[in-house]
């Protein structure tokens, strides 16, 4: 186990790195992916997540650890859980969750390879983990169904017994979330399949799901294997089957990924989830690390029965200096740039009336001379939100491209953006009810313009709110 202080060292090491994320959560060094058992307990927030603690690549899965008391400062814990030598992890400590069973914390987990479902309990306050003797607590997928993958245990307790959504899929069918049943979070039984997708539109494996009501409906999120983005479904559970009335995709690109969610003290519905790099391994062992967290976004049901999706309000305490403007006309033929504005670590709020412009929106990262840029884009046409990144570094290795989904405005509905950016990423709100992320890479040190556009047509900027935003280490 790698001692406090060398990981303290290690995440100073990288704080440097023009693109390293400053209030987005990383690990101290090296590889990070899917966020797991996100808990609060006696009311400090704990976040374990996906972690190869030797290199800034995928591979020797254990769990990293770091605890907040407000959900945006973290504080890094010694890790986790690593594979054991003889264990049925030997392969890795894969993806799973944190519940509290009557003061116990206990993680259940996917152990690799085969994927077989295993606990761990802590007796000294969620810092060291203890593997449960008789692991793997569920040893093989149910004998007379042909899966593709078993994984990403999500583990809930109702009226005395706990209750467990394994992701995976039915060969042939289609990605699939099957029921599990125990007593005592040892023995468990099959019941049987949630859901089940169809493969040709929401793939042939889920990943990492999860089940919960919000307000007086249930929503079931999975994530489509192999990274092919995050899916919602909102409908009935009868506490055995799922049926969907209403679905999507949780984010309107791709890099956000097998998110995680926490019923806090507050009751919010609470969200993380990974957010990928846009470069090639070689740019990563380049870098040192890869891989963040998203911020804390919240969901709630909206009064029209759709999915709200919103920034905590937490991140408002890392809000710096502030410039505020309202009333600018935009058009083809002028450009505002908001001279007092040159940072690339920023929180904006905007709302702007699209009038007859074809596309408007902001664009952040400029150099000076416009050679690099990065635009974030209402295409009033198309009704389609999108982070238009093909100019936004003059680096031929890394990923640069036009993504985004559809985003219908009614009549007279304002757009309402709220973004965040921090160096490397990019998450965009809009509306209350959309969300899209994205990452960047620019080249040039003086990348950090902002600039308000409107192309083939005319729109207005009602207002706008931009902070410098704080770094969440110390
Ligand atoms: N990541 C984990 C798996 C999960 C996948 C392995 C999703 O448990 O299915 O690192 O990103």
């Amino acid at each position: 186990m790698q001692p406090l202080e060398h990981v303290c060292r290690l995440r100073a090491s990288l704080s440097n790195d023009p693109h390293r994320p400053q209030y987005h959560f990383s690990a101290p060094a090296n590889w990070l992916n899917d966020p797991n058992g996100l808990i609060q307990w006696r009311g400090q927030y704990h976040l374990f997540y996906q972690h190869n603690p030797d290199a800034p690549v995928w591979g020797n899965i254990h769990w990293g650890h770091a605890a907040s008391d407000d959900l945006i400062h973290w504080s890094d814990l010694p890790i986790a859980l690593s594979p054991s030598e003889d264990g049925p992890d030997r392969n890795g400590c894969w993806s799973g969750c944190a519940v509290d069973n009557d003061g116990v914390p206990t993680l259940v987990y996917t152990g690799v390879f085969p994927e077989v479902q295993c606990i761990a309990t802590s007796s000294d306050g969620l810092l060291t983990w203890k593997k449960h003797p008789t692991n793997p607590v569920i040893a093989s997928s149910p004998e007379h169904i042909d899966v593709v993958g078993f994984r990403d245990p999500y583990v809930w307790r109702k009226d005395g017994c706990w209750y467990m959504a394994l992701g995976t899929g039915i060969k042939d069918v289609g990605g699939a979330v099957f029921l599990y049943k125990s007593k005592d979070l040892i023995r468990w039984d099959y019941v049987n399949p949630i859901l089940v997708g169809d493969k040709n539109s929401t793939g042939e494996m889920w990943e990492c799901p999860s089940v919960f009501p919000l307000g007086n409906k249930y929503v079931l999120l999975v994530s489509i294997f192999p990274r092919a983005g995050t899916y919602y479904f909102i409908g009935s559970y009868d506490g055995n089957r799922f049926t969907p009335e209403l679905q999507g995709p949780l984010d309107l690109g791709t890099y956000f990924f097998a998110p995680q969610t926490l019923l806090d003290d507050q009751g919010r519905r609470t969200m993380l989830g990974w957010i990928w790099e846009g470069r090639n391994d070689e740019a990563q062992r380049a870098a040192g690390w890869a891989g963040i967290q998203s911020v804390p976004r919240q969901l709630t049901l909206l009064p029209d029965g759709t999915l709200g999706i919103e920034p905590v309000v937490e991140l408002q305490m890392l809000r710096g200096t502030a410039y505020h403007l309202s009333d600018i006309e935009l058009s083809p033929t002028s450009l505002t740039v908001l001279r007092d504005v040159q940072t690339n670590c920023l929180e904006i709020i905007a709302e702007v009336d699209p009038g007859d412009a074809e596309k408007c929106g902001i664009k952040v990262c400029c150099s000076p001379d416009g050679e690099e840029q990065t635009l974030i884009a209402y295409d009033h046409k198309a009704n389609r939100l999108v982070i238009d990144s093909s100019q936004s570094s003059l680096r031929e290795d890394v990923y640069r491209a036009v993504q985004g989904g559809t985003l219908a405005l009614a009549n007279s509905e304002t757009l309402k953006l709220h973004i965040f950016l921090d160096r490397s990423v990019i998450e965009v709100f809009a509306n209350g009810r959309a969300c899209l992320t994205s990452r960047i890479y620019p080249s040039r040190v003086d990348s950090l313009g902002v600039e308000l556009f409107a192309h083939g047509g005319s729109a207005k900027l009602q207002a706008i709110s931009i902070w410098k935003m704080q770094s969440i280490w110390k």
